[in-house]
């Protein structure tokens, strides 16, 4: 039976395409769903893709995910530096987590430096984009197949 991946997108995350492409690039959340679905595929992987704007609704997800997900992959976007809510949810979850940020938060400015949610995160990918996402989603099979 194929095991459940839960990729998380937080706030804004929905104008991907639509504003600041000098930043995030021109690809859709829709068009990264279909290139995680597309990779997910090759793997025997399956994707639940979700976005919000609202904390409480991520945390809620992260703790759905504690009884049917094998891993978690979040860009946890603007709270990202902020939420402790979200890094306390994570730490409750025993498969792997990848943070994914399309752009590298490290060449950006100071407050984005610092993320809660690399405190729980197994690792954690930066500035490459939407292939980020399929990066994450491959370390994520090979940690499920060959768990280290
Ligand atoms: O680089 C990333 O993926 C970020 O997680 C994106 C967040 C930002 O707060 C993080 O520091 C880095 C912002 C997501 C907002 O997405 C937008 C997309 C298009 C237009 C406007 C915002």
């Amino acid at each position: 039976m194929s095991q459940r991946i839960d990729i998380l997108n937080g706030p804004n995350l929905n104008l991907l395409g639509v504003r600041e492409p000098q930043i995030y690039g021109h690809q859709t959340l829709a068009d990264v769903e279909q290139l995680c679905r597309g990779f997910a595929k090759t793997r025997d992987l399956e994707v639940a893709f979700r976005q919000s704007n609202h904390e409480g609704q991520i945390i809620d997800w992260i703790q759905e995910a504690r009884a049917s997900a094998a891993a978690i992959i979040i860009n946890p976007a603007g709270f990202t530096s902020t939420s402790i809510a979200i890094l306390d949810a994570l730490k409750t979850f025993e498969g792997p987590i990848v943070e994914v940020h399309l752009s590298n938060i490290h060449r950006r400015e100071a407050f984005r430096h610092h993320s809660y949610v690399s405190l729980a995160a197994t690792g954690v990918i930066c500035g490459l984009g939407t292939h980020g996402y399929v990066l994450a989603l491959e370390a994520i099979a090979d940690l499920i197949e060959t768990p280290v």
